[in-house]
């Protein structure tokens, strides 16, 4: 078995390095990265050190040389670089929204089996220890035989003010859903891993607080809006939602709700769920992630504070440090391909993917054009998987 992978990255703005540095930390060789031109190709990849800058995607696709592709482009491109890159045979690691819609999602997981290969969407956040500890309980029975309530939020601030600007805000680069296909893919992502539920049908409130915003003539990087000081403004009408409230039914008579928001003052990157089951509850939030409270009804509430030592024995394996030692946003990425190359450097056949794959990305993105329609015609939607 192949024990070790030259890989190569597609867009190196916010999020790109950090599929790089915890390829590194791996050990795994970057081979090179792609820009959208030359010029920005050769800027990062001297500034991270890496030997080979191409100035198209093209180029970096047809390097025999590279075994993996990460996709950590805008999203419109993911469906277009993940065909070229399966069918030049390169397994793939693809940032989400696996693509813009569910016909090309189902083509890529089709394409996929088809040519044998690995493939994951990097839904990062299902890999803080505490989440994966969060799994385990559900499926030793912890919180008791059934699951009542799933209920939680995602909520940011970075795209408060009518100064804003990010490519997101664009439906033909971001998607028609913005918010929802940005942050509430993740909760989707991390509440039906944790309890193993699908979700069944969907009932969504929408608001665009800002339907104008003033968008700036230069390129401007995830999160960096907030420390621009460019004036040359010009303003642009707005189609998507800054904020989302959706009712859910899940599977096996679950129910929940699920607030989404890019506007909330304060809340930098908190995704937060709360999961009630017959016997007890788990209470988690991502900006204090080394802590899982387990409610309890008939004993005080307990607080788990990440350590291998206390975790369940399926979930040990994604806590690199012992306790009191805490763990971040950045070890989700490195956890992520600890599962996804361990899958590779074990044989395939041997095991079943322990990561979300384009299957997973699919059925997110089926449920999320679901919360659209819901939206738009305010009634309950079914999910048809
Ligand atoms: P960004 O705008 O900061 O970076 C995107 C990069 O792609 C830029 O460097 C841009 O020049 C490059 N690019 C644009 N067109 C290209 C082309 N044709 N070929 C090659 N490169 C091209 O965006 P950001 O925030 O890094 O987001 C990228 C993707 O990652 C999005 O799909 C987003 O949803 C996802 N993301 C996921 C996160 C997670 O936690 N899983 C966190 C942030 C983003
Ligand atoms: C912006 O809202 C963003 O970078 C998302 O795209 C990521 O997926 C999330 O992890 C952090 O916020």
């Amino acid at each position: 078995m192949k024990h070790s992978f030259k890989v190569g990255v597609i867009g190196v703005g916010f999020i790109g390095p950090a599929h790089i540095e915890s390829l590194r930390r791996h050990g795994l060789e970057v081979k090179g990265i792609a820009d959208i031109t030359q010029e920005l190709a050769n800027k990062a990849a001297a500034e991270l050190f890496i030997p080979n800058a191409y100035g198209n995607w093209e180029d970096l696709i047809s390097d025999p040389e590279i075994d993996v592709v990460h996709i950590a482009s805008p999203n419109y491109l993911h469906y277009e670089h993940a065909k070229a890159a399966l069918k030049a045979g390169k397994h793939v690691i693809c940032e989400k929204p696996l693509t813009m819609n569910s016909k090309q999602s189902s083509e890529l997981v089709e394409l996929a089996k088809a040519k044998g290969l690995a493939n994951a969407v990097n839904f990062n956040l299902r890999f803080y220890p505490l989440v994966q500890e969060a799994h385990e309980l559900v499926k030793s029975g912890r919180l008791g035989d059934r699951i009542y309530i799933i209920q939680g939020s995602y909520l940011q601030d970075w795209l408060l003010f009518d100064t804003d600007w990010n490519w997101r805000l664009e439906p033909e680069l971001g998607g028609d859903l913005r918010a929802v296909g940005d942050i509430g893919s993740h909760w989707i992502d991390v509440t039906t891993f944790i309890t193993g539920l699908k979700i069944e049908s969907v009932l969504a409130d929408f608001a665009t607080f800002l339907p104008v915003r003033k968008k700036p003539r230069k390129k401007i990087d995830t999160f960096s809006g907030k420390m621009q000081i460019d004036t040359e403004l010009e303003k642009r009408e707005i189609l998507t939602e800054d904020y989302a409230s959706i009712l859910i039914k899940f599977e096996n008579n679950a129910h929940g709700v699920l607030s989404v928001s890019q506007v909330s003052s304060g809340r930098k990157n908190r995704l937060f769920f709360e999961i009630n089951g017959s016997k007890s509850s788990l209470f988690w939030d991502s900006e204090i992630p080394n802590q899982l409270t387990i409610g309890n009804r008939t004993a005080p509430n307990e607080i788990l504070l990440k350590d291998p030592a206390l975790m369940s024995e399926g979930a040990r394996w994604s806590a690199s440090y012992p306790g009191g030692h805490a763990e971040g946003f950045p070890d989700t990425f490195k956890q992520l391909q600890k599962a996804f190359y361990g899958y590779l450097s074990d044989g395939k056949s041997k095991t079943e993917p322990n990561f979300p794959t384009f299957e997973d990305g699919h059925n997110t993105i089926v449920v999320e054009e679901a919360i659209l329609k819901s939206a738009q015609i305010k009634q309950w939607v079914k999910v048809e998987y």
